[in-house]
């Protein structure tokens, strides 16, 4: 009996640890050196040619990593954007990869870093689930599925920002991040 219920619980342990890699239920995909989450876009209207996607990537303690570059079916290509201010107007510029440090994330979010779709084949649907593919230079492909959100959302799920750690520096008083 005892050994009947810890081979159920190991295996309900198993099934807890697969899940991320399998479903999108959990929004949190774990590679060997990285772990993305909540992958969102946002909708675009209809006759758009480009959309932008957004994650969080926390790189493990025992080694950073660097986004590549990023693949998406529905785009004919795919880059990696950030913002920079110049002469006071907010512009975006491609960037050749994005470094994550041992044990930090990088937040990709609406005017900072994002991964840029270009060439939109068809419009990003609110509801629909966008599949995502992430290149790392030592995590290699890691697969994910980005939630698409109303257009103009600033977050994923309803919420006013990108669910990371930088939630806590803005609590620590760093205030509204830069439109
Ligand atoms: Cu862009």
């Amino acid at each position: 009996m005892t050994r009947l219920r810890l081979a159920a619980t190991l295996s309900l342990l198993a099934l807890a640890v697969a899940a991320p890699l399998t479903t999108a239920g959990a929004h949190e995909y774990t590679s060997k050196t990285v772990t993305v989450s909540h992958p969102w876009a946002r909708a675009t209207p209809p006759g758009a040619k480009v959309g932008a996607a957004y994650v969080e990537i926390a790189a493990s303690k025992s080694g950073g990593d660097k986004l590549l570059g990023a693949r998406a079916d529905v785009a004919g290509r795919v880059e990696i954007h950030t913002h920079k201010h110049e002469g006071g107007v907010m512009k975006m510029q491609q960037i050749e990869n994005l470094p994550v440090a041992a044990g930090k994330s990088v937040v990709l979010k609406p005017a900072g870093d994002h991964i840029m779709l270009m060439d939109l084949k068809k419009p990003l649907v609110e509801g629909d689930l966008l599949p995502l593919t992430l290149v790392f230079e030592k995590a290699g492909e890691v697969k994910v599925e980005a939630t698409v959100e109303p257009v103009g959302a600033k977050g994923p799920h309803g919420m006013d920002h990108q669910p990371g750690h930088e939630l806590d520096a803005k609590a620590g008083g760093h205030g509204e991040h830069k439109h």
